[in-house]
This record gives C-alpha cells, structure tokens and sequence, in this order.
C-alpha cells in the first residue's frame, strides 16, 4: 500500500500521476505511514503564489532530531549512523552509532541552552566537515534553534554578512581545519568577521588542528570543556511544522545574499522520501555524499534525509586530490560506499588524470553513482558511467537548487531509463513547466524554454530570511503562478528534462553558484577601478571560469597590469572568497551598454568564450565601437 519506495516504472507513473491529481491524500499518507509525529495536521497543505504563501502539514507538531535519531534506537542504536572518513588517511575513521549520535547532539544541545540559546535564535555554523558540524546542525534543530552554516571556505567579510542578515547570537567554529596539505586557520577569520557582527556575544571552538589561537575572554569557549560537563538528556522541543528548521544562503543576480528558510516539517518528508528513492537506499547500505554540509547538497544529503531513513552517512573531510587522486575511489573501497553522490567538477577533474588511480581500487560495492550541482557534460557522464558505475550502475543526474530543498528532477536507479546529460523525469509531487519568454506555457513535447515549477512540493523554501518581497520578486513575479527556477530547460519528444543552464546572472564555477554582483563589487572597491562586468566562459575543470571587463581611472592606467590583477583577485578573496577568483582580466576602456545604461553582458560572454562571429544585434548600444576595441585587445 506504502508508496514509500518506487521499484520500477509503472509503479512511478502510477504514483506520479496520483501525486498530481490528490496531493494532499498522496503526501498525507507519506507523512503518516513513515515519521513521528506529536501531534497530527489539520490541513496538509495551503498555498497561494500569488502572496506567496505555503504551508504543509499545519498544525503538526514534531522535532526533526526525533525523527533522525531518536526513534531508530530501538532497532538500529549499534547501527553507524555517520561514518567520519578524516583528511588524512592515515587517521582513523570514526564509526558514530545511533547511540552515540543521540548522547552528543544530546549534549551540545544542552550546551546550547547553557549559553542562553532558545528556540528560534540564530546560530552561525562555520566549521569544517567534521562530526561537530552534523552533531551541531541537529543540536540546534533539537532545541529549536535555526541553524545558518556558511560554507567554511568563504572569507570574514562573506562570513559576516550572512552573520549580520539574520542577526546570529553566536557562532561555532573551530581553531582551524585540515584540506589536503594545507592548514586554515578558521578562528582566525572568524574573529575577523566578529569586528563587525555586535550582536555575537557567544563564541564555541571545536578543537581539530591544535593550532595556536587567540581566545576573547567572556565570548570564546573551548567547546570539549562544556561537552564534558553537559548531560546528554535533552528533551526535544516540539515544534510547529512550519517553523523555521535553518537559513542558507545563495547568491542572487543581484545584491547580497539570500538567506532562504526551510521549514520543519515538509522539509523533512520531502529530503526523507527523495533520499530513500533516488539512492534506493536498503538497511545496511553505506551512502557518501562528497559535498560540503556548508550547502544544501550537504544538509539535505548527507545530514537529514540519510539520518530520517536510519542510514549510513559518510562524511569526509578531505579533498578529492589528497593524498592523491586516487582518494575517492581508495575510501569507496575502504568503507564498502553502496551509493556514491558528487558533482561535475569532481568529476572532471578526476577524469583527467590516469585511469590507474581508478583501476588500482574495488569499486564493486556501488550500486548507484550520482551528480549534482550543475549540467554534467557527456564526456564526463560517460566517463562516470563506464568507469565508475562500470556501466552496471546507474547514473543519476539530479536537477535542484537550495530555494528546492531536495531533488526535483532525476532518474530514480533502476526505475528510470538514463539518457547522458538528461535529468529525465520529475520526482514525485513535482509539476515542471516550461515557459516561453513571453510567459506562457509551452505545453507538450519537444519544447524550449525556461524552467518553473506550477504547483509546491513540500520543501519548498518558504521566504527569504528578512526580505519576504524579494522572495516574492525573485521567484513569483517572472511566471505568473509559477514558481521561476533562474534555469533554461528542453523536454524530449519522450517527455525527458534536460536542463540547459542558468538563464541569469548566477555563474557556477567548480559547482558553487556566484553572483556577478557581488564580485563586481569586490572589485570596485580597489581604488584604481572605475567599473568593472564579470561573464561566465568555459572551463574543462571548473565547467565555467571567471572572465572580468575592468575599466581603470585615469591613475589607474600608469599602474603594472600584473599587479593589479593580483590585488583584484586579493580583493576577491577578502570580501567573498577563492572560489570567485577571476581566472582572466581584461582591461579595457567601455563597456557594452545599452541606451538604459545596462551592461551587454551577452556581448562581453562571447568575446569572453571566443566567439565574436556573431554578436547579435549590436545597434541598440550606446557604445558600440567599444565592443571591437575590446575584441582586439582580447586576452
Ligand atoms: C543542489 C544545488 C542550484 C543550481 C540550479 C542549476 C544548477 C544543480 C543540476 C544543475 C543542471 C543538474 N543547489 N544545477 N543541479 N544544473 N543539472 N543536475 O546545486 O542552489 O547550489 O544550485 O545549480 O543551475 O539552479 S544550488
């Protein structure tokens, strides 16, 4: 009767077509049959896109803790809960029980409440991926605090920001963190950070590379002192189904971060549901997500949705590339890894070096080998396929965005026929349309267009941390009725999604989603920049790289080029972090712009990849002998 686990096609169609036509009977039963609640719904879901406003499960009264933990005691307590695989592989690895995950989220959940933490205060998570993480992300869902990780890799001035949107009373963080070779001394950045954020009063420090650190009296504790001194009995505090679970944030076209709001209790069933069928996850399995807990991939993947389903989650700490480029493969051996989730450019850069480092392992334990974070490539599908998956594995191809909560559109493994570089079908629930610029639906088969989503699916995020307008605008004011995904996406005369990209100023690099804005921003802050574009361009590795347009003022232009373009890429690095490194700089005199004053970016991308044959329509500029200059004096 469950229609929990999908085991082939039929039965998804079957289920599919039921999910669209009763959703809330579909999700209802879902709920009920496969998690714990306090107290039962009274409605399972109201919605209005046009407010927006979306609620699942109303009325409801859970803790998602009790749900990841607490109730797979009884049957699986001895069971590995996180299986922690260290940077150096020399260190062991840390098999963490049921048991044990329940007495340390136990305890720091109460150091929590110790240090003046309640319900619905904001916590800043800015660790490296070690057990604290997981164990601190659930100790604040167990006392109903909202958790916002930002991504250990990202500088002060980002980690401040985020800090300050959604006004985070404290921070947890560690005196520094281990990647491949290098030490990173992450209290260091943190106290940096802090010179900004008044409202921080409280400051934890896990210990991990036992570097020197400095400690401010009254705010910094050691976080082991506190742990050994706390019980770990710690009553779940109940929570409304709505209620906000955690912040993330993403970049946006535009402006500073978004800190988008996931809610309990229909972020939950979803990650649960689309985790148990994506991974076709069976007791016993050993799953690894390589991504960071830092992005959604890493709080729905490899924290809530494994953990709801009483799995094995991996949690590695290190770098594909350390101590060689054999890591991934060694510790899919080492641990047995049943189903392996990665991205693109983890991918591409493994399939780039010899096949030796692949051939040397026994990758015969996977069953299902993953990817997400942006399109993959055919070659790199294939070399996945053929090497890794050994053409006995099925490749799943997963489309979705943090603003989604979990997988959208993907193969389900052995349901879903795969087709290199196709995302293929809709999970169940979700209802994708595609539209043409002019905001209608382009219904039917072998149609073109840009991606949006016609009816809510249960983790959704609710709003943006702060700005409910900007949420409104971002997402429901491009398709009426719709929520609009920023993607382009073709659907196959069969029916299959293919998704084709960003169709606005999001760049991904190496799988992290940039704004241009910020970026520009950064740069223009360096005293010799009058203005500056960034454009996406192709990149074998990273899938795109950073080109930028810099324009210098008068005294800028005596300047050694080369230096400035170190200090350009040092500003880049404070104020966001090396991930937004521009990969070249141009420096020029104009830019493309239209009569309104808006930047080409369409023009300055094509001289960026090369392809100056056919710039389109370039009368409309302003300015348009500045696009020739800007073609000689290409880089
Ligand atoms: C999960 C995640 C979201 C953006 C999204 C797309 C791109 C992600 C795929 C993909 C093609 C995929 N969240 N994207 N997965 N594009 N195929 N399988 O990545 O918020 O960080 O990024 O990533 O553009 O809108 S995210």
């Amino acid at each position: 009767m469950s229609n929990y686990h999908i085991k082939h096609l039929e039965e998804y169609f079957k289920v599919y077509r039921k999910s669209v036509r009763e959703p809330e009977i579909f999700w209802e039963e879902i709920a009920e049959e496969h998690f714990l609640w306090r107290k039962r719904w009274n409605k399972v879901l109201s919605w209005d896109f046009q407010k927006p406003e979306i609620k699942w499960f109303e009325g409801a009264k859970l803790n998602i803790t009790e749900n990841c933990i607490d109730r797979h005691l009884v049957t699986k307590g001895e069971k590995t809960a996180i299986l922690f695989e260290p940077n150096n592989p020399d260190e062991e690895a840390q098999h963490i029980s049921y048991n044990e995950l329940y007495k340390k989220v136990n305890r720091f959940a109460n150091v929590l409440k110790d240090e003046g933490i309640k319900k619905g205060d904001r916590v800043c998570i800015y660790l490296p991926m070690i057990p604290e993480l997981a164990v601190s992300v659930l100790a604040c869902a167990r006392i109903g605090a909202i958790h916002s990780v930002v991504f250990a890799g990202f500088s002060s001035t980002a980690l401040s920001t985020r800090i300050n949107d959604s006004d985070c009373k404290m921070v947890i963080t560690s005196d520094g963190s281990f990647r491949g070779a290098k030490t990173i001394d992450l209290k260091s950045i943190v106290d940096e950070a802090l010179e900004d954020c008044p409202d921080v009063n409280s400051v934890l420090v896990a210990k991990r590379i036992h570097s020197e650190v400095t400690m401010k009296a009254g705010r910094d504790k050691w976080l082991q002192t506190l742990l050994d001194n706390a019980s770990s009995e710690c009553a779940p505090e109940l929570m409304d189904a709505e209620d906000p679970l955690f912040i993330l944030y993403t970049s946006g076209s535009t402006g500073k971060p978004k800190g988008m709001v996931h809610t309990t209790a229909g972020y939950m069933v979803y990650t649960a549901y689309t985790f148990k069928n994506m991974f076709q996850y069976k007791e016993n399995d050993v799953y690894w997500c390589t991504a960071d807990i830092g992005w959604i991939t890493g709080h729905s993947y490899i924290v809530y949705g494994p953990l709801a389903n009483g799995a094995t989650t991996v949690m590695f700490e290190g770098v594909p590339s350390y101590p060689d480029f054999g890591r991934f493969w060694e510790i899919i051996q080492k641990h047995k890894v049943n189903q392996f989730y990665t991205a693109p450019t983890a991918i591409r850069a493994l399939a780039k070096e010899k096949l030796d480092f692949v051939e040397k392992y026994d990758l015969s334990s996977l069953k299902v080998i993953g990817s997400v974070g942006e399109p993959i490539n055919e070659e790199a599908w294939h070399w996945y396929n053929d090497n890794i998956g050994k053409r006995k594995s099925p490749v799943i191809d997963t489309w979705w965005q943090t603003e989604t909560g979990g997988i959208m559109i993907s193969p389900i493994p052995y349901v879903t026929p795969t087709i290199p570089t196709y995302a293929t079908l809709p999970f169940i629930g979700v209802q994708p349309a595609i539209m043409d610029e002019a905001g209608n639906e382009l219904k039917g088969n072998q149609v073109e267009g840009r991606l949006c989503i016609k009816f809510p699916w249960p983790s959704i995020a609710r709003t943006i941390w702060g700005n409910h307008q900007r949420y409104k605008e971002t997402y429901f004011t491009t398709y009426k009725d719709n929520y609009f995904t920023g993607d382009g996406a073709l659907r196959d005369a069969t029916g299959y999604y293919r998704i084709t990209g960003r169709v606005d100023d999001v760049i991904i690099v190496s799988g992290h989603n940039l704004g241009t804005a910020p970026i520009e921003d950064a740069i223009n802050e360096h005293p010799a920049v009058a203005e500056s574009a960034i454009v996406g361009f192709p990149h074998d590795i990273k899938g795109n790289a950073l080109y930028g347009y810099v324009i210098l003022k008068e005294t800028g232009n005596t300047r050694d080029h080369d230096n400035l373009r170190k200090e350009i890429n040092q500003l880049i690095t404070e104020h966001i972090g090396p991930i937004a490194k521009l990969n070249k700089i141009q420096f020029t005199e104009g830019l493309p712009k239209t009569r309104s004053g808006k930047i080409m970016r369409r023009i300055l991308r094509k001289i960026a990849c090369g392809d100056t044959s056919n710039l389109g329509d370039t009368s409309t500029l302003l300015n348009p002998e500045v696009v020739e200059r800007i073609i000689e004096e290409k880089i």
